[in-house]
Formats: structure tokens, C-alpha cells, sequence
């Protein structure tokens, strides 16, 4: 079976590449997606690229990658910085998970300086742009594959 990786992004991040390029770029949501696939491909990921304006889909799609997927790659948006409910899915699916933000929220509003994500994720990933969504699936093939699992198992 080979190594499946959820990549989830948060609410108005279809909008990417429409407004505001001076903070997030000019790739759309679909450039991304292609990216990721492209990427994935090259390191042998099955990539599932979904994203939702709801708090409940995304939950509801993290819970589900725990029969389905290796790793999570999810950039949280808005609810990086108000949502407790998806941090405790996050930790509670038992994958491991990268955190990527397009921007570098460190040198944004202080109200971004924040991410809920953070404390659960294993790697977090920003201002690098949509590069960053390549450098967190080259990193979570590594995390989704440690050494002794081969590619041949099954999520639990
Ligand atoms: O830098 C990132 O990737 C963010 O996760 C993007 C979120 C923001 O709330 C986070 O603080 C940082 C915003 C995503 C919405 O992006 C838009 C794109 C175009 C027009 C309007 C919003």
C-alpha cells in the first residue's frame, strides 16, 4: 500500500491568488494542489488534497485519516488561532502532522503569533509561501515512514 498523506486546508484559502498577493502569493489554491500532487508523485506520496471553509469538515477529515491516511499536512487559516476543537482532533488521530502557513505570521498581527495547531503538530512550516506545502510533504515522508514501517502498512 503506499504511503497516503491528507493535506487540509482551512477556510478562505480558496480565495489564494484573487486578493491579497502581496502577503500570500499569486498561486491559486489549485496551483497548490498541483504542486502537491507533483511533489507527492516524486516522493511516492498518495496525496489527498481537500479544503473547507467549515470547522466540523475539517475535524471530520482528520478523524477520518486515521483508517486512511499515513500523515497530515493542514494549514489551519483562520482557525489556526481560534480553534481548540481542531488541535484536540489533531492530537487525538495519532498521525503525524506539519503545520504550514503560506506567510510568516510571526511578522504579522500579534493576534496570528498564536496557532492552537502548533502544540499537537510535529513540524511547523511558514513564510516560505506555497513552497512550504513541498517542503512539508518532503518532510512528512519522512516522519510517515520512520525507519522499521515499511510503505506496505496499512494506516491503523
Ligand atoms: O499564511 C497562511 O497560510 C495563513 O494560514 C493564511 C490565513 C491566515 O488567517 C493565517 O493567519 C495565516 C488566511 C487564509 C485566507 O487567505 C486569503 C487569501 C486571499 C484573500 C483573502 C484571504
Amino acid at each position: 500500500m503506499e504511503t497516503s498523506v491528507l493535506v487540509l486546508n482551512g477556510p478562505n484559502l480558496n480565495l489564494l491568488g484573487l486578493r491579497e498577493p502581496a502577503i500570500y502569493g499569486t498561486d491559486t489554491l489549485d496551483t497548490i494542489e498541483r504542486l502537491c500532487h507533483d511533489t507527492g508523485e516524486s516522493l511516492g506520496l498518495r496525496v489527498d488534497f481537500r479544503q473547507s471553509n467549515h470547522e466540523g469538515v475539517l475535524i471530520d477529515a482528520v478523524q477520518e485519516a486515521r483508517t486512511t491516511h499515513h500523515g497530515i499536512v493542514i494549514n489551519p487559516a483562520g482557525y489556526s488561532h481560534t480553534s481548540v476543537a481542531l488541535r484536540d482532533a489533531l492530537a487525538a488521530v495519532g498521525l503525524p502532522v506539519v503545520e504550514v502557513h503560506l506567510s510568516n505570521i510571526h511578522r504579522r498581527e500579534s493576534f496570528r503569533h498564536h496557532s492552537y495547531v502548533s502544540g499537537v503538530a510535529d513540524t511547523v512550516i511558514c513564510g516560505a509561501g506555497s513552497h512550504g506545502y513541498a517542503l512539508a510533504l518532503t518532510h512528512l515522508a519522512r516522519l510517515a515512514r520512520p525507519a522499521g514501517r515499511t510503505s506496505q502498512e496499512s494506516p491503523r
